[in-house]
């Protein structure tokens, strides 16, 4: 069978050969129990992987904290050539290091690809912003006084990330927080270990061959346990963490409980509005990469259509159509659009979705199911799915990782259309199709979307690195990546200098002795 080059890319990656136990990545001191990582491709074991006990991750912490008292001295475009350096060496892994990502996480190759390309791109970002990282001046109420703010290195920063984009979320984290003088420690999903440690093997190379600290970059492995050693960790002042919004809830209260602070991503409901001006052509292709892309594990996936009543047979029509095109199977394979889910535990939350949706009194356009024979052997690839329902149904207010997207009708002006959209718990990406410059207007007024992202003519998934990325309400409040989001990883002062004679106090105060 085809193997599409995996083995390859693993011996580039420095990830060891099959299941002799010893991956462990460097500067990740695992000596815990054993995790092991199947593909969903095939079903396959790739690797088995060292987790790491608490006292591993008590060494983990003396390396970052050692590195961190380094680290912050050095010169923020300095820490931006080693970023510049880092980027460079993922151009050169792109095609290991997405290959791993679809093996190991399910998702298609160009998917794959275009993870890495985000890596890369926030890298490009990050080198440019670490000669800038500015404040402002103030002028001072008082003669011959100066204000100004500044930011400084904010000290170890914990990132924790979910299993659906493997790579590129920690890079959103670390290539920021590294130009911030940040030293950083990653606990990636348990479910992909592997390409936790392909990332941490690319950085060490750099760490190296620039006689940096080690603990600059950690990496930590294990189930949520391990995570919560640092959730509860006074000397972690930013926990960053992406997932679902049960585990934000958690994570979010441990470190409030310390008075830390933590950077959210979590659970979206993200639904495009198609309005009787929009594009049918443009719609579909929205439409079906954003519920079908990554088998509907974004957390931009678009899970809620919501379609004018006027257009709405001929647009699910044409959805019909299209996911009648759409080819299931291995997604190293290129030609295939649609790879499995993560594991057996989401390919029962898609059936169960799919039960309820039909319990609730929806109706199914385009059927389910989950696929078996020779190409489908891990038991994880799965139909995507079409469903006729109501935003109120449980299940729809309800964000299902898996490609099942549901067709809500609206009648009347776009504001009705508008409140179904924002009438969900979630807040992280919306969209409009229309060509109607007030609709679109509207959309994006405060009248408009709730959410953190909103696009107009453009579908809910596959945002640039160079905004800011997060939403509201219980999607957590969080911003990564583009626009001012590292000001998050600095600690901000304010400062006033007297070069007066005298000692003026603010707010008129005398206070004479
Ligand atoms: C995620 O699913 O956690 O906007 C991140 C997108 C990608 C990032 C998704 N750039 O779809």
């Amino acid at each position: 069978a085809n193997s599409f080059g995996i083995e390859l890319a693993l011996k580039q990656l420095g990830i060891k050969s099959l299941n002799d136990g010893s991956s462990t990545g460097i500067n990740s001191f695992s000596n815990g129990a054993i995790l092991e990582s199947y593909s969903p491709v095939d079903g396959k074991l790739i690797a088995s992987v060292k987790t790491t006990s608490e006292s591993d991750y008590e060494k983990v912490m003396k390396t970052a904290t050692d590195a961190f008292k380094i680290f912050k001295l050095m010169p923020a475009p300095q820490r931006g050539e080693m970023v510049r350096q880092f980027g460079d060496k993922l151009r050169k892994n792109k095609e290991a290091l997405g290959k791993l990502v679809s093996y190991e996480m399910g998702k298609s190759l160009q998917e794959g690809y275009g993870e890495v390309q985000e890596m890369i791109d926030i890298c490009d970002f990050a080198v440019g912003l670490s000669r800038q990282l500015h404040g402002l001046t103030m002028h001072s109420e008082r003669l011959n006084h100066r204000m100004y703010e500044q930011y400084h290195p904010l000290g170890i920063v914990g990132i924790i990330s979910a299993f659906n984009f493997p790579v590129a979320v920690w890079s959103w984290n670390t290539a920021l927080a590294w130009i911030c003088g940040d030293v950083c420690v990653w606990k990636p999903s348990e479910k992909t270990p592997l390409c936790g440690i392909a990332c941490q093997n690319i950085i060490a190379e750099v760490i190296k061959e620039n006689n940096l600290p080690e603990g600059i970059s950690c990496l930590i492995n294990g189930d949520y346990k391990v995570g919560e050693l640092m959730t509860n960790d006074k000397r972690i002042p930013l926990i960053s963490a992406t997932g679902s919004t049960r585990m934000g809830k958690i994570v979010a209260q441990n470190v409030a409980a310390r008075l830390g602070k933590s950077l959210l991503e979590l659970g979206g409901n993200n639904a495009i509005i198609v309005t009787p001006d929009a594009d049918i052509k443009m719609t579909v292709i929205g439409a079906v990469f954003g519920a079908v892309g990554t088998a509907g594990q974004r957390c931009t996936s678009t899970r809620r259509l919501i379609i004018h009543e006027s257009i709405y047979d001929k647009l699910k029509e044409a959805l019909a159509r299209a996911y009648g095109q759409l080819k299931i199977g291995n997604p190293l394979d290129e030609k295939n659009h649609v790879g499995p889910l993560i594991d057996w535990q989401a390919v029962e939350m898609y059936s169960k979705a799919l039960e309820k949706v039909v319990a609730e009194g929806g109706k199914i356009i385009v059927p389910g199911g989950v696929l078996s024979g020779d190409d489908y052997q891990s038991g994880c690839y799965v139909k995507p799915a079409i469903a006729e329902a109501e935003n109120s149904f449980e299940i729809v207010q309800h964000e299902t990782f898996a490609p099942i997207l549901y067709l809500l009708k609206y009648s009347g002006s776009v504001e009705n259309a508008i409140e179904i959209q924002n009438g969900v718990v979630q807040g992280l990406s919306s969209a409009i199709m229309t060509n109607n410059l007030r609709e679109a207007e509207l959309f994006l007024s405060v009248s408009g979307s709730d959410c953190g992202i909103a696009n107009v003519n453009i579908g809910t998934s596959g945002a640039e690195i160079g905004g800011a990325f997060g939403g509201e309400k219980e999607t957590g409040g969080g911003r990564e990546s583009g626009s001012d989001a590292w000001k998050v990883y600095m600690r901000r002062q304010t400062n006033t200098i007297n070069y007066s004679t005298s000692l003026p106090l603010a707010q008129g105060i005398k206070f004479d002795l």
